[in-house]
């Protein structure tokens, strides 16, 4: 979960900042600007596949070492990693249909007010980024005379109230004494965090039930229902009250942290991967643990209940690689999305994750 940092602040010394860094996508010194960014390579054979665990357990029905089968009624295997108790694995839970539904909703309709996202602060809400980003518009910020209403029209009681809102970027700006614009596209790329139902406040690391807010939606709430399973408490279901919404792009990181704000941490978290692949880690009660790499792909879903909601764990990386400019999201967006849709995700990850808050 980020804070307003998202590199953690602790030293260097902890087992798990070592591992961050060890993944941390770094670039190579190249000398001519016109060459393209090489990314420094980086030693992924301790980082766990589970797209290979499936394959081969799909093949042989045996799990590497270390890893187990979790022995329960689902559709889907669930594997699980000794001394990780609470902490479940299920590759490629959904179809590429389901993944392009929800990075579609992450992108259209979940940053829409009342749902808060890391440009509230800035700009307050913004209605319907996503379309604006299709068309080329321009966000800008406008300043107006406003009358304290108590006075009459010739009073000199006005002030200047400044807001945002988007023009036609094509046709130049209306507002000659603007004071600052930025381009729609450019905000979607910096859409960091968006938060539905129960609203996260970052800065108190709490959720303010005061903040006005939609319910999770329906559909959203059935599948995280769905996938909590393996991990709830028997004859108990989950009740998603609260999501994040992360939105990474190449280089950037999720520190190391842990998700401890919920009453009862037998409740799993659900956590749903989207776009480009990954690298989790998984460590222990302390930062001095040695956490397990992972990969995380686009359909994998992560379950976090019980011991393992008091691990560290975090995203030190993503991958925009070919792997991922060809997957195959393209061909499932409508063509009226496809081309914005479709850039945005090649290198972009999201990861919507939900939580039962009370
Ligand atoms: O991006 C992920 O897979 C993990 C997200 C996470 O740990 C969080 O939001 O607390």
């Amino acid at each position: 979960m980020y804070g307003t940092d998202r590199v953690p602040d602790d030293s260097e010394r902890t087992a798990f900042r070592r591992a961050e860094k060890k993944y941390k996508l770094y670039y190579n010194n190249t000398k001519s600007s016109k060459r393209e960014k090489q990314p420094k390579q980086v030693d992924l054979s301790e980082v766990i596949d589970f797209k290979s665990v499936l394959d081969s357990f799909n093949q042989t029905g045996l799990t590497p070492p270390g890893i187990s089968r979790h022995q329960c009624d689902f559709n889907y295997p669930v594997f699980c990693i000794e001394n990780h108790p609470g902490f479940y694995f299920i590759p490629e839970a959904l179809s590429i249909e389901e993944q392009c539904h929800w990075i579609k909703e992450s992108l259209t309709s979940f940053p829409q007010p009342p749902n808060r996202t890391n440009h509230n602060a800035i700009y307050g809400p913004i209605q319907d980024l996503f379309i604006a980003a299709q068309n080329k518009k321009v966000f800008v910020e406008v300043e107006s005379l406003v009358s304290d209403g108590a006075s009459g029209p010739y009073s000199s009681d006005r002030n200047l109230e400044s807001k945002w809102q988007f023009c036609d970027g094509t046709a130049g700006i209306p507002w000659g004494d603007s004071s600052r614009s930025i381009a729609a596209s450019v905000l979607l790329r910096k859409l960091r965090w968006s938060t539905l139902g129960l609203q996260f406040d970052w800065s108190k690391r709490n959720y303010d039930v005061s903040l006005p807010h939609n319910k999770i939606p329906e559909a959203l709430c059935g599948l995280a229902k769905r996938m909590a399973e393996p991990a709830m408490p028997t004859g108990e279901e989950f009740r998603p009250e609260a999501a994040i919404v992360n939105y990474f792009g190449l280089g950037d990181m999720l520190g190391g942290h842990l998700d401890d704000m919920e009453a009862d941490w037998s409740k799993p978290i659900v956590s749903i991967s989207l776009g480009c692949k990954a690298i989790f880690l998984l460590g222990g009660k302390s930062r001095e643990n040695p956490p397990i790499a992972m990969f995380l792909r686009s359909g994998d879903i992560v379950l976090m209940a019980g011991e393992a909601r008091e691990c560290f764990h975090g995203v030190p990386r993503i991958f925009a690689d070919r792997e991922n400019a060809e997957a195959p999201f393209a061909m499932h967006f409508s063509n009226q999305d496809d081309p914005c849709l479709t850039e945005y995700i090649r290198s972009s990850r999201i990861n919507i994750n939900i939580r039962q808050v009370s």
